[in-house]
């Protein structure tokens, strides 16, 4: 058994439906259900034995401590955090409690836990923290990619606040040899993507007719990573990482925005045509994010060279499945953008759900 936290949001959630088609070991499945947790996503594994949902925070010492010992996983992967920069710039709060509060007690409970476990598993443990490229700061247009040695420069309290958890993660490692690995990953864009995030906003938007917002002069640039991808690399990392290293993780795919947004207009001209004219006629350029960084790119060769990774798709076929996926799942963009998935959650969930 692996335990996996934030497997109800974005990331965690194709992660958790990957690994269960893969193969047979069974997923614990930790999330408190924020706004961004959303159990319709993995409304695939009702009544799958294989997957089981506990709602709960991270920073629970007592739970987290509990399910360790009762349930004996091989592994953590640690999805769970507050994940958008907007809301950080707006609310810090949250971002420091989880991100660096709620992992640190995670991480605590992962080596008492750990220190109990007879020798041969206690090799064999891992605990996987996922971060992101934001950790490294912003670079100038001729600077080179971020690599593993880039040292942190976080700007917003979103980024401030995943450095700071991978600092303790890299500590406990270093100080207690706890078995630790650290992903650092680009922009992610695929299904069950919260349409507060760049991708399904300008889809959500566009379908509604709405204004399709671009900040500040639409030339910052982002490497876009398909979340299929980021959930092969974590497999890599997690099955034949080296313990205490960190692995960049990316698409080497280097867009600015704008070019995203014309993008995702274009096919939407092909696959669900407006009367009213193209879609790339609602893009709007409103004020900018405070702090803004201005670039990011991710040097993912090491986790090619050493464990074998590389993403299987293109930019092209990515975002041609990721725009398909939307309008085919229109209902579940709804529920979401209406709030409409908490109902689900009451009425489908709750048998399932332990607080
Ligand atoms: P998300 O916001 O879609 O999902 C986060 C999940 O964590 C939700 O299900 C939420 O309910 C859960 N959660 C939040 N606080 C919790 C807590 N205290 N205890 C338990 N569960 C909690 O985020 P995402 O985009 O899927 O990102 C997942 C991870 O990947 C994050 O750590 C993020 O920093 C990292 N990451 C994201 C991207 C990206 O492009 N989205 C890129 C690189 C790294
Ligand atoms: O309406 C918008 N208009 C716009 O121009 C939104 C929501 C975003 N943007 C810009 C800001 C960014 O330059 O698009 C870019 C992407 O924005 P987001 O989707 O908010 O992603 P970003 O801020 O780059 O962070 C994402 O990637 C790294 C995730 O949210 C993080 O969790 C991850 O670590």
């Amino acid at each position: 058994m692996i335990l996996v936290t934030g497997g109800a949001g974005f990331i965690g959630a194709n992660f958790v439906l990957d690994w269960l088609r893969a193969n047979d070991e069974p997923v614990l499945d930790l999330d408190k259900l924020t706004y961004a947790g959303n159990p319709e996503n993995l409304a695939a594994l009702q009544g799958d034995p294989r997957h089981i949902f506990v709602q709960g925070d991270i920073g629970d010492r007592g739970l987290v401590g509990k399910l360790l010992s009762e349930h004996r996983p091989r592994a953590i992967v640690n999805f769970a955090a507050e994940s958008h920069v907007d809301r950080s710039i707006h609310g810090p709060e949250d971002f420091i409690q989880t991100n660096v509060v709620g992992t640190f007690h995670l991480l605590d409970e992962a080596r008492a836990y750990w220190v109990s476990l007879p020798e041969e598993e206690k090799a064999a443990f891992r605990f996987l923290h996922v971060s992101t490229d934001e950790v490294y700061g912003s670079l100038g247009p001729t600077d080179a990619p971020f690599t593993e040695q880039t040292p942190f420069a976080p700007n917003s309290p979103y980024s401030a606040s995943k450095a700071s958890s991978d600092h303790l993660v890299r500590a406990y490692h270093h100080t207690y040899g706890l078995p630790v690995l650290t992903t650092n990953c680009s922009n992610n864009y695929g299904p069950y993507q919260f349409p507060e995030k760049l991708i399904p906003l300008i889809v959500l938007n566009a379908v509604q007719g709405k204004p399709l917002p671009i900040y500040g002069d639409g030339m910052n640039v982002r490497d876009w990573l398909y979340v299929g991808d980021h959930c092969t690399a974590i497999r890599a990392a997690l099955e034949k990482g080296r313990p205490g290293e960190t692995y960049n993780i990316g698409g080497w795919n280097e867009m600015p925005n704008i070019e995203i947004v014309k993008t995702v207009c274009a096919l939407l001209d092909e696959m669900r045509p407006d009367p009213a004219g193209p879609y790339a006629r609602l893009i709007t350029y409103v004020t900018d994010r405070p702090g803004h960084d201005r670039r990011y790119a991710i040097d993912a060769s090491k986790i090619d060279r050493e464990l074998g990774w590389r993403p299987a798709e293109t930019f092209e076929t990515g975002i041609r499945k990721t725009v398909r996926w939307y309008l085919d799942n229109m209902a579940w963009v709804e529920h979401v953008a209406s709030g409409a998935y908490r109902n689900w959650v009451e009425t489908n969930y709750s048998e399932r759900v332990q607080a």
